[in-house]
């Protein structure tokens, strides 16, 4: 739980020492304070000065350092907040913030409590809150790209204006309503409101329909390598991200735990996934394995289904293997008599590949991103990113479906579908009803952050 902000926070909310610089940083009423006992006074608001830190009780000097000073509310917390830029080495570290602790008033922060401030303190919508998270995380420039534009308010700021549409519809509902005795409300208020809301209902499924490609660039596209034993699906794999991720044997029925790895394929984040051969087993671990391979292809967004060349196809590919499936012919060096295949896919998709020569994986990789872009990085940039977002979203178009269903006469039902859309806005960017999600937000961020 996250105390009250009466205390001043402080962490070390750069990267793990020894580096060259660490950024300290306070925040909170004793901010001020903090910072005069270590450099000696209060610096102009937001000029980096450079100074000698002591330890105050000694005056024995600490390190040379840089610090910035923004009082509040102009400050990151909303809060007094104090920065230092110290040498980044543990000795340093550990003085700075030792003297912190001493200063009344002053506790090490906890995990997104500095995050937590800002959004208490109105800095950040919840939205953007999770931008700044997705931000942190981004392993790739089109998650960077994704993650920026919600922390700048992509989607906090669209759902704002959709809740001021609703604000008003309602408006014109409840100003109908007061005017009439019998409950009628009239025409000129309701026809306009009523199309409001339509146009509304319109614009916020359009969000929804976007093929989740939000949520898709935040995970990743999810590849899994699928096909019987020995099919060569490790050597794939291995081939792809060039190092032995997972063990290769000419024994059949190796792989038994999934393999995952992360690939950045042009900016596109992909997630792929060696799995055990598939076939009947009398050994439970194997049976275990296949299982695993089974539940992991059914889920992905593509498998690719690896056949060796020359392979019987009545080794056909079981059911239920996911949404798209890509033919892989592995080994084609073995075939000797076919030289010079081409890297690209061959007819119907069906990519011919060898691990050994490396013939075909070029080819296959381009594939592979080409997909990514055209299933997670194409279009308009993605307003839904997190199933909360979609959750929430698909309860304020029912809510505004219930509202165009209602029947004449029935306009206090009609306001309150509109009030119960505008609350799910308002829990979208975290106006209302948030408390039981904050905890689960912020853990996810580092300390310092
Ligand atoms: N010549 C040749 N041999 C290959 C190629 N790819 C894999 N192999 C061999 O085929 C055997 C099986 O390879 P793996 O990658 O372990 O096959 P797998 O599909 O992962 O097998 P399981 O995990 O047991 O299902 C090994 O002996 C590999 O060296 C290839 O492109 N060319
Ligand atoms: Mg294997």
């Amino acid at each position: 739980m996250i105390c009250p902000a009466t205390d001043t926070i402080f962490a070390l909310s750069s990267g793990r020492p020894p580096a060259a610089i660490a950024v300290v940083r306070v925040s909170g009423p004793a901010a001020g304070e903090a910072l005069r006992r270590l450099a000696g006074r209060l610096p102009e608001p937001r000029r980096a000065t450079l100074v000698t830190v002591r330890e105050p009780a000694t005056g024995e000097a600490i390190d040379q350092a840089l610090v910035l000073w923004f009082p509040g509310p102009h400050s990151e917390t909303g809060e007094d907040t104090a920065e230092l830029q110290v040498h980044g080495g543990r000795a340093v570290i550990a003085g700075v913030l030792k003297t912190l602790a001493g200063v009344p008033g002053c506790r090490p922060a906890e995990a997104g409590e500095f995050t937590k401030r800002a959004f208490d303190n109105g800095k950040l919508d919840l939205t953007r809150v999770e931008g700044l998270a997705d931000l942190i995380g981004a392993d790739t420039e089109a998650q960077r790209r994704q993650a920026l534009r919600h922390l700048r308010g992509l989607l906090g700021d669209r759902a704002e204006t959709w809740r001021q549409r609703l604000i008003e519809a309602q408006a014109l509902v409840e100003a109908g309503i007061d005017f009439s005795d019998e409950g009628d409300v009239p025409a000129e208020l309701l026809g306009p409101a009523l199309a409001s809301i339509g146009g509304l209902r319109g614009d916020i499924s359009a969000a929804l329909a976007d093929g989740r490609r939000g949520e898709r660039l935040r995970d990743g596209l999810v590849v899994a390598i699928a096909g019987p034993p020995n099919a060569g699906k490790s050597s794939l794999l291995n081939r792809i991200v060039r190092r032995e991720a997972a063990i290769v044997s000419p024994v059949p029925g190796t792989t038994r735990d999934v393999v995952e790895v992360h690939l950045d394929l042009g900016g596109q984040p992909v997630t792929l996934l060696d799995t055990a051969g598939l076939r009947e087993s009398d050994d439970p671990v194997e049976q275990e394995g296949v299982r695993r391979a089974r539940d992991r292809a059914a889920a992905a967004d593509l498998v690719l289904w690896v056949q060796e060349a020359g392979a019987q196809p009545t080794d056909s590919r079981p059911d239920g293997l996911g949404e798209g499936i890509w033919t892989v012919i592995t080994k084609v060096d073995l075939r000797g008599d076919r030289g010079g295949i081409g890297t690209a896919a061959g007819p119907g998709g069906v990519f011919e590949t060898s691990a050994r020569t490396g013939e075909g994986i070029a080819g296959l990789m381009a594939a592979l991103e080409a997909e990514a872009v055209a299933r997670v990085g194409a279009g308009e940039p993605a307003l839904v990113t997190r199933v909360r977002h979609r959750a929430i979203l698909e309860e304020a178009v029912s809510a505004l479906d219930r509202a165009l269903a209602e029947p004449e006469g029935r306009e206090e039902f009609l306001a309150e579908d509109l009030r119960l859309a505008a609350r799910a806005l308002g829990r979208l960017v975290g106006r209302v009803d948030v408390e039981d999600i904050l905890d689960v937000i912020f853990r996810d961020f580092c300390i310092g952050k």
